[in-house]
């Protein structure tokens, strides 16, 4: 059989289980297209994406707007290293670093990456500008996190999967519980040589964990106090995912003015990736102020492939379409619109505990143990009926579709996940 010839959805399973790597566990579903909203599997069956590449085709599949940023930027010029300049890195530089409200940008290309640039900066910066002692410098994390997948992330993580077998573990790193203002107070109080806090505005992995109102804003605060750096990581929660174009938005350009609760939050230091190319490329991409991007010099960091010009190219056009479709603020009022819909069910449905989130970035707590495979089946029948999503846990699913999904679609998702869940 040829390489390209189409196969059936066994065919593609039994390949990769054959000559994969078994990284992963996924829902038995081959897709071999999409376009906004939908993707298809190899037997033409259409389907809403409610997992939307983990929040990284915000704007769609295939957008052609961003389709056509890649294609024309790759029969111009791909890559050049950063060995020479390039005509399209600047340009975006400028473009991203004023679309965020920041002086600069490090361009990198995956989320693991980028939260590995922003940690050397800020072990850099807490050694040449704050006057830590070499060597001593701790970066206050948080529990449950989830920052990716290098060694170094791992070390800070506590999730026994991702982490077991893989020691040793990188040094340095301080964990404190999630939403907990106090051992932050304390953490910083009882130790000097802190960089940095590391944070998700919303925790994604640990099942779409909505932090207290104020949370973010007041350990901002407590960051400036003790002269630490605020990092967001908003690979998942940025360009408009949560019904801002960021979960901390201090000085962003995004136009909803009906955002009502997000606090005003300008971190020192902005992580971003997935949806900064709509899911066409892999591009992520650190912000920060001069005071701080100004310690890294030439030789101190890079990436072949961080910064070439279709990544350039395919990251304007992606924050284009997120302005020019008002995607921001569509997340945040069919978001409210998801809530209020499947809260209301919870309430008379035993099988669905609560529903939690923030603009179109949500789950379902199922009302039954971690370790159950509840999450698993209801995902399964809510794929027979043409809907995707995945468990993050053993009873939580997570709900986030492509921001361009219109209110009528929504409701439509809204009906069979209801009529799954009743029938389950
Ligand atoms: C996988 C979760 C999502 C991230 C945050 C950095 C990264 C991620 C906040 C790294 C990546 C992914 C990767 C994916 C699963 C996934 C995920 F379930 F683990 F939590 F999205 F919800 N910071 N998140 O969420 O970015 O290097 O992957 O580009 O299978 O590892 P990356």
């Amino acid at each position: 059989m040829a390489v390209l010839d189409q196969l059936t959805s066994q065919k593609a399973i039994e390949l990769e289980s054959k000559y994969g790597a078994h990284n992963y566990h996924p829902l038995p579903v081959v897709l071999s297209r999409g376009e906004g909203v939908h993707v298809w599997d190899v037997e033409g069956k259409q389907y809403y994406d409610f997992l939307s590449a983990y929040s990284a085709v915000n704007q769609g599949h295939c957008h052609p707007k961003i389709v056509e940023a890649l294609t024309n930027q790759a029969a111009t010029l791909t890559l050049t290293s950063r060995a020479f300049y390039n005509d399209m890195l600047g340009k975006y530089e400028k473009f991203a670093s004023e679309y965020f409200g920041f002086d600069k940008l490090l361009p990198m290309n995956t989320g693991a990456e980028a939260v590995e640039t922003a940690l050397k900066m800020a072990r850099k910066w807490a050694y040449e500008v704050k006057g830590i002692d070499e060597n001593k410098a701790e970066i206050i994390v948080c529990e449950n996190n989830f920052h990716g997948r290098t060694t170094t992330i791992i070390s800070f993580s506590n999730d026994p999967v991702a982490r077991k077998n893989f020691g040793p573990y990188t040094k340095g790193f301080i964990k404190i519980e999630y939403d907990n203002l106090q051992e932050l107070q304390e953490t910083l109080e009882n130790n000097p040589n802190v960089a940095a806090f590391l944070v998700e505005p919303i925790q994604g992995e640990a099942g779409v964990y909505v932090p207290s109102e104020g949370y973010l804003k007041a350990a901002k605060q407590l960051c400036e106090d003790y002269n630490v750096l605020f990092i967001a990581d908003e690979v998942q929660t940025g360009i408009a995912r949560t019904g801002r174009l960021l979960a901390t938005c201090g000085n962003c350009t995004c136009e909803n003015k009906n955002c009502e609760s997000t606090p005003d939050v300008k971190p020192d230091v902005l992580i971003l990736g997935k949806a900064l190319s709509g899911g066409a490329y892999p591009v992520s991409a650190v912000l920060a102020n001069e005071n701080v991007m100004n310690v890294i010099k030439p030789g101190n960091h890079g990436s072949t492939f961080g910064g070439n010009p279709i990544a350039a190219a395919v990251a304007m056009a992606a924050l284009e379409v997120v302005s020019e479709e008002k995607l921001a603020e569509n997340a945040d009022r069919l978001g409210k619109l998801f809530r209020e819909e499947l809260s209301a069910f919870a309430d008379k449905n035993d099988l669905v505990k609560l529903v939690r989130g923030k603009g179109l970035l949500n789950a379902i707590v199922i009302n039954d143990s971690e370790d159950s495979d509840a999450a698993w089946k209801i995902c399964l029948k809510l794929r027979d009926n043409g809907l995707l999503a995945k468990p993050t846990h053993g009873n939580i699913i997570r709900f986030a579709p492509p921001l361009v999904i219109t209110e009528e679609q929504l409701r439509e998702c809204i009906s069979i996940i209801k009529n799954t869940m009743a029938d389950f």
